[in-house]
């Protein structure tokens, strides 16, 4: 029709090309309606993470920084630094807060690794390196902006020694349960048996305090979902009334998935990327989720997957679990 004529010949090609676009479109499209949260991290979204990381509902970070800083040593055995030199390659480093320590640690140590940062923001990246090189100047640090799996092909492809992946902050909490176990196949398949994997993962416990970490009294986590359609509006040339939605935080403790919504306060439309996207009023965009896992849904992935469940490293309110698996 032809309001998407006129879109279409305002809007670059390239920016109707990009894989945000492909993914915006397609995801609106859906039944339900749904955005991929890996695109929440633009500056914007880097900052109010940061912020989501402060507030006192949120735990997770905490719970993760008791383990890398008071279990360093635990943590630096259970990656076998006696087994020589290694790349330490990190899926979506962010700040590297928890890393940090065992950077620290293994450079204390005298121990032969570079460290190898895989974050989709490049703006991310560039401020750890500079942190990085400032804190830790003896540190080699080689970092790969992108997605994960080209990153670490691009890793695994370059070097033959010995991986050590980490994979932090309950990251693998975004997949749903079933991409989780093809993440986790994927993974075993670019390494070699011996190679380890440090994964986090946050444990099912009291739901109240779980919905509390994404529902927060200041509403943090609403800007920072609401954050994704402003972004849409300024890179993908959209209209969306940010006023016309509202979030909604929901946790199904049987599942453990937490997830999070943005619901349409009424019938609208919006062009996004030269598309007109029809939104009835109550209808949901379904944000993101946060998987959280019992000890026995991890071993059950680690075993399904290929690696071996080696060892536990649990915050001291068993909280949160850093996981080590080896890949068999
Ligand atoms: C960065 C994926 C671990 O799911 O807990 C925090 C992101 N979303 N609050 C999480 C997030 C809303 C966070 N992870």
């Amino acid at each position: 029709n032809n309001l998407h004529a006129l879109a279409d010949l305002t809007l670059p090609a390239s920016k109707k090309e990009s894989q945000f676009c492909k993914d915006v479109i397609s995801g609106l499209s859906d039944t339900p309606k749904k955005l991929h949260s890996k695109y929440f991290y633009d500056d914007k979204g880097d900052q109010l993470f940061q912020q989501i990381m402060a507030m006192p509902e949120y735990y997770l970070t905490r719970a993760e920084l008791d383990i890398f800083s008071n279990q360093t040593a635990s943590l630096a055995h259970a990656i076998q630094i006696e087994k020589g030199p290694f790349d330490l390659i990190e899926l979506g480093a962010g700040d590297a807060s928890k890393s940090k320590f065992l950077l620290r640690y293994l450079i204390e140590q005298r121990i032969d690794f570079t460290y190898r940062p895989i974050d989709i923001s490049g703006h991310i990246l560039k401020e750890l390196e500079d942190n990085l090189t400032t804190a830790i100047p003896s540190l080699s640090i080689h970092s790969l902006e992108g997605e994960y799996f080209q990153m670490l092909e691009e890793a695994t492809n370059n070097s033959q020694r010995r991986k050590v992946v980490l994979f932090l902050g309950g990251n693998i909490g975004n997949m749903e349960i079933d991409q989780a176990y093809t993440f986790c196949k994927d993974l075993r398949h670019r390494l070699n048996a011996g190679d380890i994997v440090l994964m986090g993962f946050d444990l099912k416990k009291n739901p109240h305090q779980i919905l509390a970490a994404y529902n927060d009294q200041q509403g943090i986590t609403a800007a920072f979902n609401l954050n994704l359609l402003t972004r849409i509006n300024r890179e993908l040339e959209g209209n969306l009334d940010i006023s016309k939605f509202s979030h909604y935080q929901h946790y199904d403790p049987v599942t453990g998935a937490c997830r999070s919504f943005l619901v349409s306060l009424e019938n609208q439309k919006a062009m996004v990327c030269g598309n007109i996207v029809c939104f009835a009023e109550n209808e949901l965009i379904h944000m993101e989720v946060s998987q959280k896992f019992s000890r026995d849904q991890i071993a059950d992935l680690a075993m399904t997957s290929g690696f071996i469940n080696q060892h536990y490293l649990n915050d001291t309110n068993n909280w949160f679990t850093d996981v080590i698996w080896i890949a068999n």
